[in-house]
């Protein structure tokens, strides 16, 4: 089964223009030794990073003047349950407020900065799913989120995650899990609502709008989307629970992500296959959430709900401590493969990725090779707590 035309891959790499690209982001603090970890050499990927086109609302470094470097502390993500009620109204204030800032992307529907992130992901979906560069796509777009949270709108923390794993383990049904709390997290679920259900998602159990919570309309809108068109149609935050897809995130299931041999091999259990059968890691938050009728659930507009941006930190971390924990450096700071076409893993129609292989997320940040992007604390500059 499909869930989007695969020719449909429109994305189209801007030109570029490096002169936005100062020195513009906060100086680094002091050194934490204890978190240093040596970044591989950033002249491997110099001139390779090239700023996209136009101008991003906000610099970015140079690889040259990374501006976080093994001299630097990296900002430190920390679970979503784990921060003090205060930190999550910080953080959900912070994404509030992106979505009053006025959209730099030129994508039709894209009203503010939340909905050219929305938008972007839009665009490129038939070309960031089932390749190679499935997971470091992902990482750039978080991290550029993140940066956006800090540096726009005054946001002083570190992007949070949600680990699912853990809720999913504590036994809660996840309707009492904090993440969806209506006063400290993100609102729950949408009220039962009949609709199509062309993948059979099981049990599913909502679909309306979000009623509670910080998201719920018309406080906010998702301004794109059902589905691939960015045309402006705005409604409200829609999620759709699916108890048993909900399941899928647990720690064997973790497990199994990292018992891989290489990269290749990870990020292709770490996405699995499109089957509502099988069990994948990736499914969990958007189609446990999102099920048939949720906005996370729509592999085009996941984005317009901001949980995405929890889920998608999650699944970086676990790549992460994939990368630190149990695989052997610098082999998992160097190595990348994987099909550049979707689910093209016979290599029949467009190769596999190489290290300089572009990532492109538009107006939001400047292109960067996948080289710059498998080192979490080099050109990006951010770290997970231990758990
Ligand atoms: C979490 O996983 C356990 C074990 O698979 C399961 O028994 C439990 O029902 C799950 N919790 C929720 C809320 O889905
Ligand atoms: C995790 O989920 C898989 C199915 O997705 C199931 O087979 C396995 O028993 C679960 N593990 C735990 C610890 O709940
Ligand atoms: C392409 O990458 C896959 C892993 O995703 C690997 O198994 C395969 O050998 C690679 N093919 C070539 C020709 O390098
Ligand atoms: C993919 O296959 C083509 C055709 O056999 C081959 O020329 C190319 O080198 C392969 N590329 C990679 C990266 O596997
Ligand atoms: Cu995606």
């Amino acid at each position: 089964m499909k869930f989007w035309s695969t020719a449909t891959a429109s994305f189209i790499g801007l030109a570029i223009s490096s002169q936005a690209f100062a020195a513009v982001l906060p100086r680094c603090p002091a050194p934490a030794p204890a978190e240093v970890v040596t970044a591989p050499a950033l002249e491997d990927t110099a001139g390779a990073l090239k700023p996209s086109g136009v101008s991003p609302l906000l610099p970015w470094p140079t690889p040259s003047k990374a501006y976080c470097s093994a001299r630097c502390r990296p900002v430190v993500r920390k679970s979503w349950r784990k921060l003090s009620t205060s930190e999550k109204s910080k953080y959900i204030a912070a994404v509030q407020c992106l979505t009053k800032k006025k959209s730099v992307s030129g994508i039709p529907g894209a009203k503010n900065i939340f909905d050219d992130f929305q938008g972007t992901h839009s665009e490129q979906t038939p070309t960031i799913h089932w390749v190679g560069h499935f997971v470091l796509w992902h990482r750039y777009f978080i991290a550029t989120y993140e940066h956006y949270l800090r540096n726009l709108c005054g946001y002083t923390g570190a992007q949070p995650y949600w680990d699912w794993e853990y809720d999913n383990a504590s036994g809660l049904d996840m309707a009492q899990w904090p993440i969806f709390n209506p006063t400290t997290g993100f609102g729950g679920n949408g009220p039962y609502k009949n609709g199509d259900n062309p993948f059979g998602i099981p049990d599913r159990t909502g679909g309306g709008c979000v009623p509670d919570g910080p998201f719920a309309y018309p406080k906010f809108t998702v301004n794109m989307g059902p589905g691939e068109s960015t045309g402006y149609n705005p409604h409200c935050l829609t999620r759709d629970f699916s108890r048993p897809l909900m399941k899928w995130g647990n720690q064997s299931n973790i497990n199994w992500v990292w018992d891989t041999p290489d990269y290749g091999h990870f990020t292709r259990r770490l996405e699995n296959v499109p089957d509502f059968t099988i069990p994948n890691i990736h499914g969990s938050g958007h189609f446990g959430v999102g099920g048939a009728l949720g906005t996370i659930g729509d592999a085009y507009n996941s984005p317009g709900d901001p949980l995405f941006y929890l889920h998608h930190a999650n699944l970086d971390r676990v790549f992460w401590q994939w990368q630190w924990q149990k695989k052997n450096l610098p082999r998992s700071l160097t190595e990348v493969s994987g099909p550049i076409v979707a689910f093209d893993y016979n290599n029949l129609s467009g190769g596999n990725v190489t290290a300089s292989f572009q990532i492109n997320i538009g107006k939001l940040a400047p292109n960067a090779p996948l080289s710059a992007l498998l080192n979490t604390q080099g050109f990006l500059c951010y770290t997970y707590e231990k758990p």
